[in-house]
Parts: structure tokens; sequence; C-alpha cells
């Protein structure tokens, strides 16, 4: 039924809803755990971020959000507080009285939820005894050198003692617990064996073994049934973490996972079927002028327009009129993410601009890895920058004035005696700043692992050194951007609105939000039929290139075939006009409420119905058969 109600071929119309009946939330308490909570690590920290808001509006002081405790986060992130609802007052003081730290507060982030959070390292003096508790009730044990599956023990040893303490007092509310991956798993495990009357959810966003076999190069999707999973797990050392997660799955109500792809690798990579598939949304932003976000488009260009004439001094022989940037981003796996097919279509690119066409296309690489700081090249290619802006300024502040006294005196001043031998040597001394010996630089910073770096290895092998002939110019930036940078001081979301194309060809993807983030601020990208997000696109959109959703098909065509593709899809691109690409940003924004939480969500609001259902079924009833209602509130605008 569910994919039945969510079926539709075109955005022309109406994007299909279901409603659940309502349920009486004063007699439920939600909470949602995640290591991520306050505490950015990936994409689930987006997950959790971005939903707070409409759970906020269902729900409202009902709704609480458990993660671990850092200090740092703390201050910078939540405003502490006092619990509203005395029980949970009661259940946390418990836990402060044995000796453990639990704090609470708001988050200051969109709807202002409140979150519960578990010091660590206060709790760590009962590691061995909770390792043993872990061990009599399922066999799981736990390695002493694994940190994080040893903290994710003890905060699931304290969020399990939370629910006991609360269930103690005889609170009257159903409580619904719903966890997110498997370092949240150990708190159900634990609340589930000590038989806390509650109702859980379990949500993966990435299998372990999934992720492992990826980035090893397996044939993953064409082998699902074959990997024989207990092997492969122990082989990579990570048995003990997928017996968790295993576990957690088994343990859980509901099982849910982000992406329908991901429902098939979790059926043979942890052998139960999801019951719901909950896909991730975004808060949408909407402008009151249709058209505000091309503005910002334009903006936001212009600021990168300004770090290329900076980073590519003395070599800007290149029009920026005719230029266009295209991005990828994300956490540093480079095979899962689709770098290595990147660079290989690149330089294919490359060719082909090199021989058909005058675009230059900037390619900047966003991906975290260990550095020690910016290199001095790039520092100095904004140095001169700004050193050649402000000798432009101070000639033409000069030039204005003999202008202006000039027309004083009713006279037209000789343009060709305007400008005195001092203006002449300062713009001189300029433009010799700007000679450089050695090409423009591949990457922004000094690199810890420089020789065996996979994008630079890579850069090596294809020769894309930003020479003057190259069409291609790549800018490997290994750090997320912030606005506080010397170098390129933009956040994440300006800079991606002032881009021209996402390239995100990942192999491993449950859902990607980095697509999901252009395609609501209008931009175009390039995704795969192996990610979440390509797949839905592929399921909802009639036509999603026309929309500018690009779906690389990394799953039935070779490795050869897709870098074919995608070269492909890069070359059109950059052959189309200023005009068709304003004309595509408009239908790509269009798919906005396609992802937007206040759709989406639904799917969230159908699984906690679930749990209940499941959990105490004598008060919540529900039939699982039963198709759900269908109905017109959530429509795309034309
Ligand atoms: C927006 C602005 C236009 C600008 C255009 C650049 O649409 O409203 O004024 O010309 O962006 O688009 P481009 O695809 O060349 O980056
Ligand atoms: C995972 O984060 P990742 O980038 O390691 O969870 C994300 C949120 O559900 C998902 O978008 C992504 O595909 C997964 O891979």
């Amino acid at each position: 039924p569910l994919s039945r109600s969510l079926s539709m071929t075109s955005l022309s119309g109406v994007l299909p809803a279901w409603e659940e009946d309502e349920l009486p939330v004063e007699d439920l308490l939600l909470f949602e755990v995640a290591w991520e909570v306050t505490n950015k690590v990936g994409g689930i920290y987006t997950v959790i971020q971005t939903k707070a808001k409409i759970t906020v509006d269902e729900w409202g002081e009902n709704y609480y959000m458990m993660g671990p405790y850092f200090e740092q986060n703390f201050k910078t992130q939540v405003e502490g507080c006092e619990p509203p609802n005395p029980a949970i007052r009661k259940a946390m003081d418990a836990l402060i009285h044995n000796g453990c730290q639990v704090h609470f507060g708001r988050w200051l982030i969109e709807g202002s939820p409140y979150v519960i959070l578990f010091d660590i390292g206060s709790a760590a003096w009962n590691l061995d005894r909770w390792k043993g508790d872990l061990w009599q009730t399922c066999s799981i044990g736990l390695p002493y050198h694994d940190r994080e599956a040893n903290d994710s023990l003890i905060l699931g040893s304290l969020i399990a003692w939370f629910f006991k303490e609360l269930w103690l007092q005889n609170y009257k509310p159903n409580v619904i617990g719903h966890f997110h991956e498997w370092q949240a798993g150990a708190g159900l495990i634990l609340s589930r064996s000590r038989k806390i009357p509650m109702a859980t959810v379990f949500t993966t966003h990435a299998t372990l073994l999934g992720r492992y076999l990826c980035a090893g190069n397996a044939d993953f999707y064409n082998n699902l049934d074959k990997f024989n999973i207990d092997k492969e797990a122990g082989e990579r050392q990570i048995y003990h973490r997928y017996c968790l997660e295993r576990a957690a799955v088994h343990c859980a109500h509901v099982f849910t996972t982000v992406s329908q792809i991901t429902a098939v690798e979790a059926n043979h990579m942890l052998h139960r079927k999801p019951d719901v598939v909950t896909p991730n949304g975004l808060n949408v932003k909407k402008f009151s002028a249709m058209h505000e976000f091309q503005n910002l488009h334009s903006t936001s260009k212009t600021r990168i327009q300004e770090f290329v004439r900076g980073h590519f001094y003395g070599h800007l022989d290149f029009n920026l009129e005719k230029t266009l940037f295209f991005f990828i981003a994300g956490r540093y796996e480079f095979s899962n993410k689709g770098a290595d097919i990147f660079l290989e279509s690149l330089s294919r690119l490359n060719y082909l601009l090199r021989v058909r066409n005058d675009v230059t296309v900037v390619v900047f690489f966003i991906m975290p890895a260990k550095t020690n700081n910016f290199n001095v090249e790039s520092l100095k290619g904004q140095a001169v920058r700004k050193q050649l802006w402000d000798t432009a300024h101070t000639v033409k502040e000069k030039f204005g004035k003999k202008l202006y006294d000039a027309l004083l005196t009713g006279t037209i001043p000789d343009m060709n005696s305007i400008l005195d031998r001092d203006d002449f040597t300062i713009m001189k001394r300029a433009i010799y700043a700007t000679q450089r010996h050695s090409l423009p630089p591949v990457t922004t910073h000094n690199m810890l692992d420089d020789s065996t770096d996979p994008i630079l290895s890579n850069v090596r092998r294809i020769g894309l050194f930003n020479s003057r002939n190259d069409r291609v110019k790549i800018i490997f930036h290994p750090e997320f951007l912030s606005s506080t940078s010397p170098l390129l001081p933009m956040d994440y979301e300006d800079f991606v609105r002032g881009c021209n194309l996402g390239v995100f060809p990942s192999y491993y993807e449950p859902w990607g939000y980095t697509p999901g983030e252009c395609t609501v601020m209008g931009i175009p990208s390039v995704t795969t039929n192996l990610s979440g997000f390509g797949c839905f696109m592929e399921e909802h959109v009639s036509d999603p290139a026309a929309y500018g959703i690009y779906i690389v098909d990394r799953r039935f065509r070779s490795p050869e075939e897709s870098c074919n593709q995608l070269t492909q899809f890069m070359f059109s691109f950059c052959q189309q006009s200023r005009r068709q690409r304003i004309i595509q940003r408009n239908r790509t924004e269009r798919l906005s409420d396609l992802l937007d939480w206040r759709y989406l969500g639904r799917f969230y609001i159908h699984a906690r119905h679930l749990a209940l259902s499941r959990a105490f079924p004598e008060k919540f009833k529900m039939d699982p058969m039963a198709p759900l209602k269908v109905s017109n509130t959530v429509q795309t605008r034309d």
C-alpha cells in the first residue's frame, strides 16, 4: 500500500498523500535517540535537525531527543533549562544520584526541541559491568579497543536505565522510542530485554556491511544474496558492531530504512524486511518573490567568481562569463561517493570541451581530509586579488576626482593624460605581482597524505593540473566550508546556490542529501540509480532530467559505460545557453515540495502508529493490510 499511495507519474498535478487518524499525543511521549543529536558527524544530523520542526509542531512538549553530551556542543547549541515534565526530572535524577551526568535543554534549531543528553565519560566506570549485562542479555561481546562501540553501549545503558526509571513511576502516557542507526541500538536492545513497556522503532541510514563491502570494491548489488554475512563481518573486524545492529533491527516493533534500495540491502544484510520506508526530507524555504532563488544564485556565484579570480591569478585566460561551477561534496569515501568515476569523466569532458566548446568548468571537491591548514599559494592568490582590487580602486578614485573637477569647469578632460605616471607605476607593479611560475594549485590545503590521497593520485593520473589548455579546472578543498574561512568565506548553502551543477555519482548512498539540497535551492544535480534519492526521483518524477535531476545508471551498466553517460550529461549541460539554464533552475526548484518534511514526515507518523499498534494492540488498533487513506492535501506548484 505504501508504494501505491505514493506513486505518481507527472508533477503537474497533485502529490498524493495520506492521512493517518489523529492520535491524542497528550497520552504519549515520543523519544528520538541518535548519536548525532546536537553532534554533527554526517547525514543523520541533517535528518534529526531538519525534521525537528514538524515533529515539535505535532508533539509539542511531549517530544524529546536523546543523545550523547559533549561540553562544546552543549555550550554552543543548547540552552539549558529545567524539564517541564516532573516525571522526566525524576528519571534523570535517579541517574544523577548514581553518579552519571545527564543534561537537559532546548536545542537551538528550528522548532527548539527538548534534548536529554547523557555524559558518556561520567558513566564510563560502569563499562565493564554493562558489557557483562550485554553479554548476559544477548551474548554480544565488545572488544576493549573499539571506543565507538563502547561509547554506544554506555549511551544505550543510560537510556535503557532512564526508560526504566520513567516506567517505575507508573507514569501514565505510553512511550515511543525511535532509535537511529547501530550506535543507538544498544538502548533499544536493553529496553526490550528488560521488558520495559514501550513502542520501539529502529531506523537504519546505511547498513554496516553495505558500507564496508562497497568501499572494498565488491560487486555489491549483483551479489546481495550471495554474501556470507557473518563471515564478511568477522573478516572486517566489525562482527560485534554488526551484531548490535542486527539485534536492534530484530528487537524493534517497527524497522525502517531511508530508501527502497536500502530496504532491499537490509533484507539481505540484516535479515529483516523493513516495515516502512522513511525517506529523508528537508525544511524547504519559501520565498515571497517566486524567483528570489535565482537572484541568490547570481549573488553567490559572484562570490565564487571572486575566489576563482584569486585562485587563478596570472592564469585567468578564460572568460568567467562562460565559466560554469560544478561541485561534489560529502564524507570522503572516494569510491562510495563516486569521486572515482567523476574524475575519470572530467578528464573526458576536458577533451570534449577543448575540441568542441568555449566553456570552462571549474570543479570543486569539498571532502574533508587530513590537512595542516591552507597552503601558501592559495592564500597568496586571494591576497594578490585583493591587491589588484585595491589598486583599481585607488586609481578609480583619483580618476573620478579629476573627471569631476574637469566637468565642474565645463570641460571634458583629455583622456590620454588623465592618468599620471604614478598611476601607471602602481598599476604595472600590481600586474607584475600577478606573475607566477607555477600552475594554480589543485588543492587549497597542505595535505598530510599528499602522495597517497585518492583524489590527488587520480588527478596526477589523468593529468588535470589546471594548465592553460585545460578547459576543466580542479579545486580540491579538503575541509567543509565556513563563512569565516580566510580563503573562501561562504557557508555551504551559499556555496551550493552559487554553483551551476552538483555532481554526486555515488555507488553506495542509502539516501544522499547533497542532491536533495541542490534541488530545493533550484540547482540541478547528477545522482545515480544506486542512491536512495535517485531512485525516489526516478519513481516519482516522469522525466527527472527535464527537471535538472540527471540519474547515472550505475546499476545495470559497467563503470566504463557509467563514465560515458556522466560525461555526456556534463557535456550537454555545458552546451546549454544561460537562458536554458535559468529555465532549468526554475523547473528544478519546482520539485522542492516533494522533498519537504511537511510531506515526507508522514512516513514517520505511519511508522510510529504501526509501532504503537504492535506494542499495545489493545489500546492502539491498526489494520496493517488496510490501504493508507489518500488525500489531496499537498500540491506542487506549476
Ligand atoms: C540568475 C540571475 C540572472 C543571471 C543568472 C546566471 O538567473 O537572475 O541575472 O544572469 O542567474 O545564470 P548562470 O546559469 O549563467 O549561472
Ligand atoms: C548516511 O550518511 P552517509 O553520508 O554516510 O545517512 C544519511 C541520512 O539518512 C544518508 O543520506 C546517506 O546516504 C548515508 O550515507
